[in-house]
């Protein structure tokens, strides 16, 4: 018989993508069972997120965590010492309590998703199955569809383009490994466009090609090129999507667009949006107005959301209550899934299952500092979230994500089924919420 009591938490600095300090957890059960995870950390983070504990001064940029490790070590080992790893509800329930804070600061953000995740592999550990088959049980669940970057703008490149995220979805690929083979080519035909421009400037914090465009629209014109370059067709067999993250350039109802530097008011930016989405096949459209704006994301909505997918990132944090109150004024019809961004894996699955209840699609997330850490892979495959997010088609801390899918998918043979277009919440008529 195992014993699956935890007996010891405990954490270790390591170091993430952007090469900046980041707590990693491990979980140990009496039988000698482990888990281990590692917390990612955002660069355009909305301020209703967990916050991060990070020991400020100099060292690192402030950015040291020797005071959230410890607190892992020191707090919440001791609080979970001694209980079954089989509730996660109830551990989570615990770290919250313990943190007592409603930002997560006393303990941290970063040491409670890391212990959180390192709880949920460890339980999996134990239970003798993949991540995603312990969170899955008996349920169907389908490979998500992914939505990969192909140019990194926004804070992620020193705000090179305003735009943060230009994207590839390809929703009428057969399968998660065709979909990977689409996204290849498109992403191979995008770096030659700009190696024969003379713009080929590596990559910038997700893997994208660095956007060296003189307007955002030069940006999408050349996605739209690299698609048909590759041989499919915009629109029906890759679409755009797109992260504004709006928040990072707009509040107050203003938004600064620095590259072509345009000033506009609410309206005048879901104008130009609108313009865009006239013009290109954007099948989705993230953070399009700033988290401070929701009369804006309502009239956004009223406006596309019946011919395109509209997320909320940073207007919703992961948080279930947020996305019932937006479901309710109909302000997004989607819903970004960041584990930190709630702290708690449990909490992070009640926004998830806040946005299915609602008919929104559903979008687990990498942040953009990321590590080898492969948890959101399986979140998205084991609570079948229906799209996985994890940044561009370069760089190992995102290739490894979609490697372990395509690894999941080849697991499952003949039973593997791909979302494909069903999850796109504008497509609902051919939509099996599950
Ligand atoms: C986002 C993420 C990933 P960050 O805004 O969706 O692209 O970025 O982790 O910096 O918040
Ligand atoms: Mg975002």
């Amino acid at each position: 018989m195992k014993n699956t009591t935890i007996d010891q938490v405990r954490a270790r600095r390591v170091w993430d993508s952007r090469g900046r300090p980041t707590v990693e957890a491990e979980v140990l059960l009496r039988d000698g069972t482990k888990g281990r995870a590692i917390a990612p950390a955002g660069a355009s983070t909305g301020s209703g997120e967990a916050l991060d504990l990070r020991d400020g001064g100099t060292r690192f940029g402030g950015l040291d965590v020797s005071r959230a490790c410890a607190a892992v070590n020191e707090q919440i080992s001791p609080a979970l010492t001694g209980f079954d790893i089989s509730d996660q509800e109830s551990l989570d329930a615990r770290l919250v309590a313990l943190d007592g804070t409603a930002d997560r600061s006393r303990i941290g953000g970063n040491a409670l998703v890391a212990t959180s995740m390192a709880l949920a592999h460890a339980a999996a550990a134990a239970a003798g199955r993949p991540l995603w088959l312990h969170l899955a049980g008996d349920r169907q669940v389908r490979l998500p569809l992914p939505e990969i970057q192909i140019f990194g703008g926004g804070a992620h490149a020193a705000r090179r383009v305003d735009v943060q995220d230009f994207m590839v979805m390809c929703p009428a690929a057969s399968s998660f490994t065709e979909a990977l083979e689409w996204t290849a080519e498109i992403y191979l035909a995008a770096g030659a466009l700009l190696k024969k421009a003379g713009t080929l400037q590596g990559v910038a914090d997700e893997g994208g090609y660095w956007p060296a465009f003189s307007t955002n629209e030069q940006a999408l014109d050349t996605l739209m090129q690299a698609i048909v370059d590759a041989g499919f067709h915009p629109g029906t067999e890759v679409g755009i999507s797109l992260d504004i993250a709006a928040s990072e350039f707009g509040s107050h109802g203003r938004y600064e667009l620095a590259l072509d530097g345009r000033s506009l008011d609410s309206d005048a930016m879901i104008e130009m949006l609108g313009g865009w989405l006239a013009n290109y096949p954007i099948l989705s459209i993230e953070d399009p107005l700033a988290e401070d704006d929701p009369e804006g994301f309502k009239r956004f909505c009223a406006a596309h959301g019946s011919s395109c997918q509209i997320i909320g990132d940073d207007f919703l944090v992961t948080n279930a209550d947020r996305v019932r109150a937006a479901a309710k004024v109909q302000a997004v019809n989607a819903v970004l899934i960041k584990p930190n961004q709630a702290g708690t894996l449990s909490e992070t699955h009640a926004a998830l299952v806040a946005g299915k209840a609602a008919g929104f699609g559903t979008i687990v997330s990498a942040r953009s500092g990321e590590t080898e850490d492969l948890t959101i892979a399986h979140l998205a495959v084991g609570w079948n979230a229906g799209q996985l997010k994890v940044g561009s088609f370069s760089r190992s801390e995102r290739m490894a994500k979609w490697n372990e899918v395509l690894r999941i998918e080849e697991s499952l043979g003949k039973q593997a089924s791909f979302w494909g277009w069903d999850a796109l919440p504008f497509r609902s008529a051919q939509r099996s919420i599950g």
